[in-house]
């Protein structure tokens, strides 16, 4: 069904796998089309309660693919085309996307990881903000999440400098969530979307939307936001689940509902 991606859902985790590893995973039209598609779908089946996006082959990402762009591309309007409608659409999803860094997560590639919630790194992985390389500046909400996740002192030199950064030095800047050795990078992968896939999930939607809105919010705003989304969650079955299972003394069985 699909040429660029490979979509799969198995235990309440939809799992999106980049497929052109000859290129590294570099986007083309077709497989920003096919993200786009397989997202809404994941978004949209109440079986999915986690997302995890990943490659195959030995890279994350490479960014665009350098091959299908020429002098006449307008950049501008590709951005608005394709890769930005992708960067809302993930932030306007309301449950957890990992990003699995398998490998390089370079220029766009880097910012598609960027825009998950969580980043999970291979040891082997490597990250560049590969774009001033050729001469452009970060784009698909780098400029927004890079400063935000590492501070802006880093974020710059990250940016200007382009200077590759192992998978120890992401997660000492904080860039990545856990850095996993190769020998466990399947089942511990597996096992956090997972875990993630049998929290309670309109918990977890509320969060990402009202942290992402927290930005652009003053104090009194973010207070009346949080009341406005405990009443929901203290609404949800799986806060009636979570306070009966401490109060029977058991494991909660949350329905993501
Ligand atoms: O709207 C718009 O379209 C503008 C948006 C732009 C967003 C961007 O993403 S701009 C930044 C684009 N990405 C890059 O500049 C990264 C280019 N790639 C690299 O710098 C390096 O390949 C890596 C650092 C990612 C990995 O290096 P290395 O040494 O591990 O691999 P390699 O040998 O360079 O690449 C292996 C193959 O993948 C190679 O093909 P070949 O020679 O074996 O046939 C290489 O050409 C290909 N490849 C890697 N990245 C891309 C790519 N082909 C097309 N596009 C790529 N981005």
């Amino acid at each position: 069904m699909y040429e660029t991606i490979e979509f799969e859902v198995k235990n309440h985790v939809a799992w999106v796998t980049l497929n052109r590893p000859e290129k590294l995973n570099a986007f083309n039209e077709q497989m920003k089309i096919e993200i786009k598609e397989s997202l809404k779908k994941a978004a949209a089946d109440p079986d999915v309660r986690c997302i995890v996006i990943t490659g195959n082959g030995r890279a994350f990402c490479s960014g665009q693919d350098l091959q299908s762009v020429n002098e006449d591309t307008d950049y501008g309007e590709h951005l608005r085309k394709y890769y930005n409608p992708m960067i809302q659409q993930m932030a306007a999803i309301e449950k957890p996307i990992i990003a699995a860094i398998n490998g390089t997560a370079a220029g766009a590639g880097l910012s598609l990881a960027l825009a998950c919630d969580f980043r999970l790194a291979h040891e082997k992985s490597s990250f560049i903000e590969a774009f001033i390389h050729v001469g452009l500046v970060p784009d698909s909400g780098n400029m927004y999440y890079l400063p935000r996740i590492v501070g802006h002192a880093k974020a710059l030199e990250l940016a200007i400098l382009g200077e590759k950064i192992s998978a120890a030095e992401a997660k000492d800047i904080g860039l990545v969530t856990q850095v996993i050795p190769h020998d466990k990078w399947n089942e511990d992968v597996t096992a956090f979307a997972e875990k993630l896939a049998h929290m309670p999930t309109k918990a977890i939607g509320l969060i990402k939307r009202y942290f992402n809105q927290s930005w652009d919010s003053n104090l009194q705003e973010v207070l009346g936001k949080e009341a406005y989304a405990q009443k929901i969650a203290g609404s949800s079955y799986d806060h009636r689940e979570g306070i009966a299972a401490f109060l029977e003394k058991r494991k909660p069985l949350f329905l993501g509902k």
